[in-house]
């Protein structure tokens, strides 16, 4: 049969989407999600490039399913689908999913308040606060985060030879903060940082081919994301961010795994400690309160275990068609 339907919940969590796919969930074989996220790349990328991509949906577009857990002492398991990919983790879209979930009666957790999800990147701890049907905020315990390289070099036509880090919270992301060539995402607009980041994502891969791959998962591999630091608007805020992701998205949340990787790049560097908040705003200045929880190691790097904290809001019921046989642009479409 050519005609698929999904029944979703769209909200967003601080501005950035959340699409939660309710029904039409692919068989997929494995037996941990990250097996499962690559049957799924392998065998029905095309749902994802369906339900993410214009006319479905947009650059910044991203959501999940919801599967059953494999340890029946976890809750369930997760399918990150986005722009860019499946990601192995999705902070924002963690956020998203449980507010959803959770108000939507998707889920029953064992213990409520409390919840534990199998992510791709692996066990990530939830805890969240209801008041009647509504859910206040999400805090979700990331898996291991550290950071990779630093002092790496780039150069970035218009701007000159840029120097950043590369640090993983469930994705790898390369980390600009303002220096000679960058004074800071304040002074400059959003369609330059897509443009900047486009280049300097391609010059990453050529120049460092290989190189950040996690330590304990192969399938986890590369700079997907770039993250450039800059002023705060406002001033109780410990910092700022834009993220770019996919190939023309800034993430209007502060990005939970952006946030994790710069958790443990500042924490690494020795400017930010143990149980300390960090106020992350957004481009569009939501935030989120991200902590490091523990300090730990990963494959020999020191890592800690970060926390981010964040509010979602559901605003719509979404019945999707994608009919193959009817419709030129059923897998989607980007300019
Ligand atoms: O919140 O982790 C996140 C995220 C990744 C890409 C966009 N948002």
């Amino acid at each position: 049969m050519s005609r698929k339907t999904f029944e979703c919940v769209d909200g967003h969590t601080c501005g950035n989407p959340v699409r939660v796919v309710k029904t039409g969930h692919p068989n997929l074989i494995g037996d941990t999600m990250s097996e499962k996220r690559q049957h799924f790349i392998k065998e029905y990328d095309w749902i994802r490039t369906g339900l993410m991509f214009e006319p479905r949906g947009h650059d910044m577009m991203s959501g999940s399913f919801l599967y059953p857990p494999h340890n029946p002492e976890n809750d369930f398991a997760i399918l990150f689908i986005e722009t860019s990919g499946a990601l192995p983790m999705c902070g924002h879209g963690t956020i998203g999913t449980i507010t959803i979930a959770i108000q939507e009666g998707l889920l029953k957790p064992k213990v409520p308040g409390k919840i534990r999800m199998e992510a791709p990147a692996g066990l990530v701890e939830i805890e969240y606060q209801q008041t009647a049907e509504k859910v206040d905020w999400v805090k979700l315990t990331n898996v291991k985060s550290y950071l990779a390289a630093q002092g790496l070099t780039i150069d970035c036509p218009e701007l000159g030879e840029l120097n950043f880090d590369v640090a993983y919270g469930g994705n790898f992301y390369a980390i600009f903060d303002p220096q000679e060539n960058f004074s800071g995402i304040q002074d400059i607009s959003a369609s330059k940082i897509v443009q900047y980041s486009q280049v300097v994502r391609e010059s990453i891969k050529e120049k460092y081919p290989d190189q950040f791959i996690h330590p304990e998962d192969q399938s986890i591999r590369n700079v997907t994301h770039l993250l450039w630091t800059g002023d705060t608007i406002d001033p109780n805020s410990s910092g700022r961010n834009a993220v770019f992701y996919g190939e023309k998205a800034i993430d209007r949340s502060p990005c939970g795994t952006g946030t994790s990787a710069r958790l443990a790049q500042l924490h690494a560097k020795g400017k930010l400690q143990k149980g300390e908040d960090y106020i992350h705003e957004s481009f569009i200045g939501s935030t989120f309160i991200g902590c490091v929880e523990e300090e730990t190691t990963l494959g020999g790097f020191p890592a800690i275990i970060p926390s981010v904290k964040g509010w979602a809001k559901v605003y719509g019921y979404n019945t999707i068609i994608i009919d193959e046989e009817d419709d030129p642009y059923a897998h989607g479409f980007h300019v």
